[in-house]
């Protein structure tokens, strides 16, 4: 049982986009990735068995907050740990729960210490500090964990995202120090991933990087972005971090996005990705595929009965007809929720292979430049 391990297989000529392989315990991650977000330890509307025969994902990802409020760690212990809980036995990332407490919980306040919060739930009180929060995702038992960090929302004062980056780096100390006196729980090796913050400054994203990096973690994340900022803006603070991170760790951007986004940053150098655009405006009747964008509810589809996407390898996205999705949509069936589901986490992990397949042929560049606009279509 060991730290992950990463090794770079091929890097483009004409950009910062690379290939490579992460070997966690739990099995091997070929970069670049995208990671299913499974909040609760579930991928709504999909499972373990279709995650790994149809989607082909390779790591999902859990939520700190969610899953320390319920099942709670007594029972996720009592489990022997996430991957045994919910049968998923490849590898799992947890993020750490700062985001989702600023997201989701009531009354939050942040102090030195940590955040007090009130449960979306049952309105019960809790303090998350980096050490509780490495505590739980230790009892979570994912193979790559998230230091606990602020993220600062967009537009933030200069002077409230330095201090919110200088509070992020006091934590990420304390988040070190506490997994250093503190075991694995199950016998393979949990890796925390330091995150970067900064707000939308330069000069600050620059000592956060510089900071992040003397963490010699085994991987890295840029954090803070994403957060409602013009897309220019994410590509130039996503390069600015890429160009300031090591280059032999995986750099894991959080959060981040459309298709053409991940894309974009791939070529900027980053290796992760998650978001829950693919399941979410999925189970809207969002559906994004290799000719480009559908809304499924509108009425262009209803006699359309060639299949949801004739491109893709998956089984679901070449069987069931536009026609017939747009029916279960219609009439509101939990199936049409589960073949959107299924079908968008499967075109993002196509997406991701193509990217990588093409990096190592070497045309990476001149494909996404075709691709993009194909991908942005509305259908
Ligand atoms: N921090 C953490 N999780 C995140 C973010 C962050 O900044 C983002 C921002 N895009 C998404 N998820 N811990």
């Amino acid at each position: 049982m060991a730290f992950l391990q990463f090794q770079l297989e091929a890097t483009d000529a004409f950009s910062k986009a690379r290939a490579g392989t992460i070997t966690t315990d739990h099995g091997v991650i070929q970069t670049p990735i995208f990671m299913p977000v499974g909040t609760v330890g579930s991928v709504k509307a999909v499972t373990q068995q279709q995650l790994k025969n149809e989607v082909k994902a390779q790591i999902i990802l859990g939520n700190t907050y969610h899953l320390y409020l319920r099942p709670g760690t007594e029972i996720l212990e009592a489990a022997g740990g996430i991957h045994q809980f919910n049968g998923w036995d490849k590898p799992v990332l947890t993020d750490s729960g700062g985001y989702q407490v600023f997201s989701l919980a009531a009354n939050r306040k942040l102090t030195e210490e940590g955040a007090l919060f009130q449960s979306h739930i049952d309105g019960s009180r809790h303090l998350f500090t980096p050490e509780k929060v490495m505590d739980i995702q230790r009892s979570i038992g994912a193979d790559i964990i998230m230091a606990f960090d602020e993220c600062p929302p967009y537009p933030s004062e200069y002077s409230y995202a330095k201090k919110s980056m200088e509070l992020t780096h006091r934590w990420l100390d304390r988040c070190f120090a506490r997994l250093k006196e503190t075991p694995d729980l199950y016998g393979y090796t949990q890796n925390l991933f330091p995150i970067v913050q900064g707000g939308t400054y330069k000069d600050l994203r620059t000592v956060s990087c510089e900071y992040v990096a003397a963490k010699e973690a085994t991987g890295n994340a840029i954090g803070g972005l994403s957060v409602g900022e013009p897309e220019d803006m994410m590509y130039e603070f996503t390069a600015l971090c890429t160009e300031n991170l090591p280059y032999n760790k995986p750099r894991y951007l959080m959060g981040v996005g459309t298709p053409w986004n991940i894309l974009e940053c791939i070529s900027l150098g980053v290796d992760m990705f998650d978001c829950v655009m693919p399941t979410r405006n999925g189970r809207n009747g969002m559906l994004f595929t290799t000719n480009g964008v559908i809304n499924i509810t509108n009425k262009k589809w209803a006699t359309d009965f060639s299949c949801i996407d004739e491109n893709l390898p998956c089984e679901t996205s070449r069987f069931y007809s536009k026609a017939y999705l747009r029916h279960l949509f219609v009439a509101k069936e939990i199936l049409g929720l589960q073949i959107a589901s299924i079908h968008n986490l499967s075109f993002y992990l196509w997406l991701v292979g193509e990217a990588r397949h093409h990096i190592t042929a070497g045309d990476f560049m001149s494909w996404k430049k075709e691709m993009i606009p194909v991908l942005k279509q509305r259908l």
